[in-house]
């Protein structure tokens, strides 16, 4: 028999709508745009024909409205695959828990998620200015200590060898992102696979006025070569996105406006064109 969740464990705001993301059931569409900067989703949302629902708390500012026919929700998560578990957890619950019984629901909804995020290339044959989709997310961080999942050879092979390579003392994951979300947004991008890491400095091998403990994480990084694999992006969620995905059984898929590289240092002087230009690309392919 399906367990009854407790009011704790599952929070429900006096209104309805639940707790951080402070969204009702019906406010939300299934096809989702998750962007980190809550000043993005405006950027999204200008381009819809009709909004239907403005809500916001904390960093998450969701615009809700139809795109060419299509009801699509622009949601901001703010930084960080912490901020991701509770995201996706609250998204999944919005669908597949009624919320008057607080039972799961039968009948299991999978969303469509697409982030759209700005990265940096740890690769010199991906400038700032690409945009590319990841194909797997390879998690620096710890969040999957506290869930257990099913991982592909691949998937644990990668994960070994990140360990290994950067000498970590807890292991890494890896996990893959939607091949079907992958096939419809994919063309014309380049394709890799990004590393997302527990912040922006240090994770991400910056020196500003403290060492880094790992001062060579891109070479590292970058020359794992697994059966072709390579490591091409840093950012800061697309882990989490894609291990979350996966535990709740929803279809994401992360793609990342390039608009630094590492090795060359160069930071795109028009960054808001470049996500721009990701934005139109993805509200063309999710309503085509
Ligand atoms: C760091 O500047 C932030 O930018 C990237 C990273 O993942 C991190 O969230 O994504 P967003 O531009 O979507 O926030
Ligand atoms: N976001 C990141 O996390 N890292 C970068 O280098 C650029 C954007």
């Amino acid at each position: 028999m399906t367990k009854r969740i407790p009011e704790s464990e599952l929070i429900i705001n006096p209104d309805g709508s639940i707790y951080h993301l402070n969204l009702k059931p019906e406010d939300l569409a299934s096809t989702v745009i998750a962007v980190g900067d809550p000043d993005r989703v405006e950027k999204v949302s200008k381009y819809f024909d009709s909004i239907e629902l403005k809500v916001s708390k904390r960093e998450f500012v969701t615009h809700t409205g139809h795109f060419k026919g299509k009801r699509i929700t622009a949601i901001s998560t703010g930084m960080g695959t912490d901020n991701i578990e509770i995201f996706m957890t609250e998204l999944d619950a919005l669908v597949n828990v009624d919320f008057k019984t607080r039972l799961p629901k039968k009948q299991h909804t999978s969303l469509d998620i697409i982030r759209v995020g700005t990265s940096g290339s740890m690769q010199k044959d991906i400038p700032a200015g690409s945009i590319l989709a990841s194909a797997y997310g390879i998690g620096l961080d710890t969040l999957m200590a506290f869930y257990t999942t099913k991982y592909s050879e691949l998937e644990k092979n990668v994960a070994r060898a990140v360990q290994d390579s950067l000498n970590l003392p807890f292991l890494p994951y890896c996990i893959e992102g939607s091949q079907k979300l992958l096939d419809l947004l994919s063309e014309g991008l380049i394709i890799g696979n990004t590393a997302t890491c527990p912040g922006f400095f240090g994770p991400q091998g910056r020196e500003v006025r403290i060492k880094p403990a790992i001062p060579d994480i891109i070479e590292k990084l970058a020359s794992v070569n697994l059966d072709k694999f390579r490591i091409t992006n840093f950012e800061m969620e697309t882990s989490g996105y894609y291990a979350m995905g996966r535990l709740l059984g929803h279809e994401v898929l992360s793609l990342n406006a390039i608009v630094a590289n590492r090795i060359t240092q160069e930071f795109a002087d028009n960054a808001y064109e470049i996500v721009d230009d990701l934005i139109k690309h993805t509200l063309k392919k999710v309503a085509e």
